[in-house]
């Protein structure tokens, strides 16, 4: 094996935007994107239209730099990088000086053969927060993980690697942050300093450039933001999405799956989806519909549309060989699938028997895959899973000869989901008009909120998984997602009903709230565990459906700025120790104001960590003050959830399903607070692209403690509200004297809910 360790700068150079740096081996190129953040990319094999699955920003094109015997320096109002020339290093400060993250002054950047690895000097207090969906703690630190992106069926709780590959991180040390995106799809590897005796953390892939993204940004919120800037924002999603979804392998036939959407309906559970997984295809053939059991496409989802539901189907890129069968012919008559280096096409067994594969990083490939979706369309699916997509084959390994478009399948298998996700959305997006489609991918790398929701794949009925499932969620919440699921009750296995109970009351709290389970498992529906427990998984259903205008308004916030629906409380308690803990690790924000502590199902009390704010239970308007760990009552029917004092929390009546007007009022809760707070509210027809012209309705609600005021701005927006009518509640006030005045007119005594038009103009009401 060759090893090169990158020796000395031999010539430095500006040209446009990218300061080019030379060495007997390598070229770095760097680039500022913005004040905070600084590409660096080092080559073996120049390549000047380097392409990125995940930017989809271009590099400023001003930028300082100084150059001296030693060193060039560059500097922005945020970061100062100063690149040692003998030998060639990078190493980052903020604009003061103060040390972010250097590299290893012996190893830095070098490479073994085609394998490239930075190495970075590690500090004695340094954590590490991201990776996307990965196992292990919500501080990496002293773990090491690998991205290749694989069908992890019946994955225990500290596999790796798992489906998605999201190679960015946070490294918080000395009260300072920076982060740090590694692009480059190859198989990837990030040691957290679990292999060096605590001396450094490195980062690498067996093949490309060291091709990262330096970001300086001193808060958590602001590096996400930067990094969402870079990889781009999920659109509003589907409101429909945000209800409660249906799901298992399978719903066998037609009549299977309206009997249970029906069965929501008369149990009086709050449902928005139900899902076909693959036994809806004529013999797993993608875009076909199986004749017998499901015979008139249009006719079911004419009926589950008659009960207000939606139907997602599944889809998987393997085509079944077989002539005559539509997308096989025009495939193979298109050469649309990956081949083999001599042209011949690659070959593997999955569900349909042996198949070939589709090469998404083609966009012809893209446009035909999109397009074949009128098969689902057309009956009006408005919903598509993809599944199978990292991409697995039965026996996991495809052979690294084969090859898509110009890449080996190495080099670009972490994106192959990503782009199937991509074509799916593209296309669907173009067939269903102004409607926005709803896609749900598995397999995934950075910028996939681009293009779909995801979900965490085949977890297991045991309650480590559903508290790893969390953790993961709160993890993708870093690297750019939102949207995301988990199968609620675990899909291997069958869950205990106290497990279920549980978990259906932590879904309450998962950005994507679905139920799903694995062929042969015991049926899973709210209704099969008995009448008491059904009864609480019903009360939890109808609390997600009470708190959707929230939700809502949170994915509004990931949609303009990245945040995440669901927090690791991390981001904004960065700096106390307490959130690292592996006792409270679990623990989140979901949404600006409401703390969510998992509970595994065998738990009754549970030691919750509130930090310091103060807090009131949500069950009981108990209050507490934060800064310190609690011990909590945590009864199945009552999950530990706290909101923040000062919170502003918009809800609604209980519906059936988001179709529902319900009673036309929208409830703010206001829990009191010794410090002013506002929430930006926000709503638009939950179902097309209107939004995008200003078809929208946006308020801020703000609570002033100091003037004892709680005021709703002017709506910005055209778009009129579902609501009629406001109707304020408030929660831990005391007694009042002055009563409750709407401009100036009406008045209603003590802590009384007041009820009052939705009107778009200012509104101020004293207490
Ligand atoms: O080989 O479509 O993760 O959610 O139900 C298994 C059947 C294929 C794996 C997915 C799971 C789905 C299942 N699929």
């Amino acid at each position: 094996m060759q090893t090169e360790i990158l020796g000395n700068i031999k010539s430095v150079n500006k040209r446009g935007n990218v300061l080019i740096i030379k060495t007997n081996e390598a070229v770095a190129r760097i680039w500022v994107y913005d004040n905070s953040i600084i590409r660096i990319n080092v080559s073996k094999s120049l390549d000047e239209n380097d392409t990125s699955f995940a930017v989809i920003q271009n590099p400023a094109n001003r930028f300082d730099y100084t150059e001296s015997a030693d060193e060039v320096v560059l500097t922005t109002s945020v970061l100062k990088l100063r690149v040692s020339k003998s030998p060639l290093r990078f190493n980052f400060y903020t604009a003061g000086g103060k040390v972010l993250s250097e590299d290893d002054e012996r190893f830095g950047i070098n490479w073994q053969d085609e394998r490239v690895i930075n190495y970075r000097k590690l500090h004695l207090d340094e954590k590490f927060i991201g990776l996307g969906e990965k196992t292990g703690n919500l501080n990496r630190r002293g773990s090491s993980y690998v991205n290749w992106n694989t069908d992890a069926a019946l994955h225990g709780v500290d596999a790796d690697p798992l489906y998605k590959t999201f190679p960015f991180f946070i490294g918080l040390h000395s009260g300072l942050t920076y982060g740090l995106f590694f692009d480059n799809t190859h198989k990837s590897y990030f040691d957290f300093g679990a292999t060096t005796d605590e001396q450094m953390s490195w980062f690498g892939a067996d093949g490309g450039d060291m091709n990262y993204y330096f970001f300086g940004a001193q808060s958590v919120t602001k590096i996400m933001e930067d990094y969402t800037w870079l990889t781009g924002r999920m659109e509003m999603p589907p409101l429909w999405s945000l209800g409660y979804q249906q799901c298992r392998w399978s719903y066998m036939s037609a009549a299977e799956v309206l009997d249970i959407a029906e069965n929501f309906r008369k149990e009086k559970i709050p449902a928005d989806v139900i899902y076909c997984d693959i036994d809806y295809m004529d013999e797993f053939k993608i875009f076909t519909w199986n004749k017998e059991t499901f015979p008139d496409p249009k006719g079911l989802i004419d009926k589950l549309k008659a009960i207000n539901f939606r139907l997602v189907t599944i889809v998987d890129p393997g085509i079944k060989i077989e002539p005559g069968y539509k997308q096989y012919d025009e495939g193979v008559a298109n050469g649309y699938f990956a081949t083999y280096p001599n042209g011949k096409k690659y070959v593997a067994n999955v569900w349909p028997g042996r198949c070939h594969f589709p090469d998404f990083f083609r966009e012809d490939v893209r446009e035909w895959w999109g397009a074949s979706f009128t098969a689902l369309t057309e009956p009006c699916v408005e919903g598509f899973w993809n599944d199978m997509n990292e991409p697995a084959a039965w026996g996991q390994n495809i052979p690294w000869m084969v090859k898509f478009g110009e890449h080996y399948m190495p080099e670009v298998r972490n994106a192959y989901g990503m782009q199937m996700a991509r074509a799916t959305y593209e296309g669907t997006k173009r067939l269903l008009g102004n409607k926005r489609p709803f896609v749900l991918t598995r397999a995934a790398y950075s910028g996939t909120q681009r293009y779909s929701a995801v979900w965490t794949g085949d977890n297991s009925a045991y309650d480590a998984h559903m508290l790893l499932g969390q953790r993961m969620v709160n993890s993708l919440g870093i690297t750019g997602m939102s949207l995301i699921g988990v199968d609620i009750g675990g899909f291997t296995g069958d869950p205990t009903p106290a497990l279920m109970v549980r978990w259906n009351s932590l879904g309450v709290y998962t950005p994507m709230f679905r139920n799903h389970a694995m062929q042969g498992t015991k049926m899973r529906e709210p209704w099969c565990w008995g009448k008491e427990n059904e009864a609480i998984i019903k009360k939890d259903i109808e609390l997600r459906y009470r708190l959707l205008p929230y939700i809502y308004s949170g994915f509004y916030q990931s949609h303009k700025t990245g945040m995440p629906l669901s927090r690791t409380l991390a981001i904004n308690y960065t700096n106390d120790e307490n959130v690292f803990d592996v006792k409270y690790q679990n623990q989140f924000l979901f949404g600006d104001a409401i703390l969510v502590a998992p509970v595994e199902s065998t738990k009754f009390i549970e030691d919750v960590y509130l930090p310091a704010d103060e807090w009131y239970r949500l069950s009981t308007d108990e209050k507490f003050t934060g800064g310190r760990s609690i011990i909590a009552d945590a009864p199945l029917t009552d999950l530990p959830v706290f909101i923040k004092a000062g919170a502003i929390i918009p809800m609604q009546n209980i519906i059936q399903s988001t179709n529902e007007k319900g009673d036309g009022i929208l409830e703010i809760n206001v829990w009191y607070g010794n410090e002013a707070n506002s929430f930006v509210y926000y709503e638009d027809d939950g179902l097309t692209y209107d939004y995008e012209k200003g078809d929208y309705y946006k308020r801020v609600i703000s609570f002033d403690p100091g003037k004892r005021m709680i005021s709703f701005s002017e709506v910005e927006g055209s778009f009129v509200s579902k609501y009629d009518k406001i109707k304020l509640v408030l929660h831990g006030f005391t007694t009042n004297t002055r009563g409750l005045k709407i401009k100036g007119t009406m008045k209603v005594s003590g802590s009384q809910a007041l009820t009052f038009a939705n009107d778009r103009l200012m509104i101020k009401i004293e207490y």
